[in-house]
């Protein structure tokens, strides 16, 4: 069984490094497992380009031709029958997914039959006459899992393995400190073999008082902070023993750094990677190094990366965003909702979403003849 999360696939559109979301996949179809599990965030957005879906779908087709021998036993919901084809890959959705009241992409390909999404349901499975019970919960504002997973109160199936599959900010692991958490890992349900919680990035693994806490990490990097440059990515194969398997990858370095002759000296030190490896370096100070001549300079040492602290500024800003779990689609919103006083807001918003430009105009037209 493999258990895996966060690919993030579309990161990096259009960037040196928009291909290396898809490496997990072909990983994956090496493997010779006969199930999958993932704890949220395939995508790195929640409306993803029709190429990024496109490779999504060409990687879950492609388990349905393999071999595999899991029988279901019991589904808290309907399971297409299709699902059940090959390698199944049983699915949260995460919070770069979440759509409240519209449809998200995890379940788009739920619907064509691709994987199975869970949310507040559980699956029974038999895996090599092995039973093996999957529960999961998909991601819901950090402000209110507690309250939902209390709701939910999911309870392990008897004489199986017991995994339940979150996204969650779960104290003391959390993405980043300027989200909400409420859940704490004394919160967590007793009796389940392995929690396996997406989200956070870099990959953890925590004996709790019964069962043990999987954090599978991004399978690559995003966050760019100093804790994933420490952490090598890869995915859990969990057979009769759990093991890690780390996936091919680019080194990553992170530095902070002061002077031009600090940041030369560090450079030059790097070693020549086939794959290039990502350096970043955090600028102490507002000194004025011309970071373009350094770029050029050293641009066949690996994909630079400079960050000055003066953006601390901005990424405060974009904290207090994702703090208040906003998605793009619900700041666009709120923006249009502060600026124009709009009715059928909802409408509108969805016309924008579908570039229905006639509906746009139609909205618009009815908002300001009435005015
Ligand atoms: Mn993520």
């Amino acid at each position: 069984m493999i258990i895996t999360a966060d690919f993030h696939l579309g990161y990096g559109y259009n960037t040196k490094r928009e291909k290396d979301c898809y490496s997990i996949l072909d990983e994956i179809l090496q493997e010779e497992e006969n199930l999958i599990l993932f704890a949220g965030d395939m995508f790195d957005s929640r409306i993803p380009r029709l190429e990024i879906l496109s490779e999504a779908m060409g990687f879950l087709t492609k388990l349905k031709d393999k071999e595999s021998n899991v029988k279901l036993i019991e589904c808290d919901k309907k399971v297409n029958r299709r699902t059940l084809q090959g390698i199944p890959f049983i699915s949260i959705y995460g919070n770069h997914e979440r759509r409240p009241n519209l449809i998200n992409p995890i379940q788009t390909l739920e619907r064509a039959g691709l994987l199975i999404n869970l949310h507040c349901e559980k699956i029974v499975l038999e895996v090599d006459g092995k039973k093996i019970a999957v529960h999961g919960m998909s991601h819901v504002p950090d402000k209110y899992s507690k309250d939902v997973l209390k709701e939910w109160n999911p309870k392990p199936v008897e004489g199986a393995t017991n995994i339940l599959l979150m996204h969650q900010n779960i104290d003391p692991f959390i993405y980043s400190p300027f989200e909400d958490v409420n859940l704490k890992v004394s919160d967590l349900p007793v009796g389940f073999d392995y929690i396996v919680n997406g989200h956070i990035h870099w990959k953890n693994e925590v004996d709790l008082d019964s069962g043990k806490l999987l954090i599978p990490g991004s399978t690559i990097p995003t966050q760019l902070n100093k804790k994933e440059s420490q952490v090598r990515k890869g995915y859990f194969l969990l057979n009769e023993k759990l093991k890690f398997k780390e996936i091919k990858q680019r080194s990553f370095y992170y530095k902070t750094l002061e002077s031009k002759e600090e940041l030369e000296k560090f450079l030059e030190s790097v070693e020549k990677e086939e794959i290039k490896p990502i350096i970043k370096i955090k600028i102490k100070n507002t000194s004025t190094i011309d970071l373009n001549i350094i770029e050029k300079k050293f641009k066949d040492r690996g994909i630079l990366i400079f960050q000055r602290e003066v953006e601390k500024k901005f990424e405060k800003q974009k904290s207090e965003i994702l703090n208040k779990q906003l998605s793009a689609e619900e700041y666009g919103q709120k923006l249009l909702r502060d600026k124009m006083k709009l009715e059928n807001l909802d409408d509108l918003t969805n016309s924008i979403l579908e570039d229905d430009f006639s509906g746009i105009e139609k909205i618009l037209r009815e908002n300001f003849e009435k005015k």
